[in-house]
């Protein structure tokens, strides 16, 4: 019956952004890590929106260009319990210790939280980098392009506009 549900139980919403640009000995290319990934984030919660995976020249020190993806995820989870999930999925994915921003098999970040802010040791929401970044900008902006980020007050399609502006050329 619905009434044996807990009323303490917390509805928290996610934006989590999805990276890949190695291939899984069964999930095969990037693209299909991501898809693969994206079923096994289900189990955490509800995905309410996944945006398409698109493939993204790599930024960094990485070799390879990326499969990149981004969805809404309802779940009970409380931030460090999501992020010590999403961790455990990366392992299970194969994704080793490796040099930061290399090459992996799965990368799945926190980026904005219902909630609002969140910062602690190894966790910072909104993450401090996504503004930046178009390949998280713009697979977000496909599912939830009104979500606004606390910190910056601005809604995501503003702030992807901002980033991919076209800025005139210096004469
Ligand atoms: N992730 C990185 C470094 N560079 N480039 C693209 N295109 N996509 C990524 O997900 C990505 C990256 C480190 O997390
Ligand atoms: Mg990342
Ligand atoms: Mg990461």
């Amino acid at each position: 019956m619905g009434g044996l549900r807990k009323t303490s139980e917390v509805r928290n919403l996610y934006l989590v952004a999805l990276g890949s640009n190695r291939r899984h000995h069964r999930f095969g290319a990037p693209a299909g890590v991501v898809r693969a990934a994206m079923e096994e984030l289900a189990a955490l919660g509800t995905v309410l929106a996944r945006s398409p995976v698109l493939v993204t020249p790599a930024m960094g020190a990485a070799q390879r260009r990326f499969a990149n993806a981004a969805l809404v995820l309802e779940s009970e989870l409380a931030p460090p319990a999501l992020l010590a999930a999403l961790k455990r999925s990366e392992r299970a994915f194969g994704r080793r210790r490796g040099r930061r921003w290399g090459d992996r098999v799965l990368d799945c970040d926190i980026i904005l939280w219902s909630g609002g802010r969140w910062a602690s040791a190894g966790l910072t929401i909104p993450h401090p980098d996504y503004r930046h970044r178009t390949f998280v900008l713009t697979p977000a902006c496909t599912i939830a392009p009104d979500w606004r980020d606390p910190a910056s007050g601005l809604r995501l399609a503003q702030a992807h506009a901002r980033l991919t502006r076209r800025r005139p050329l210096p004469r």
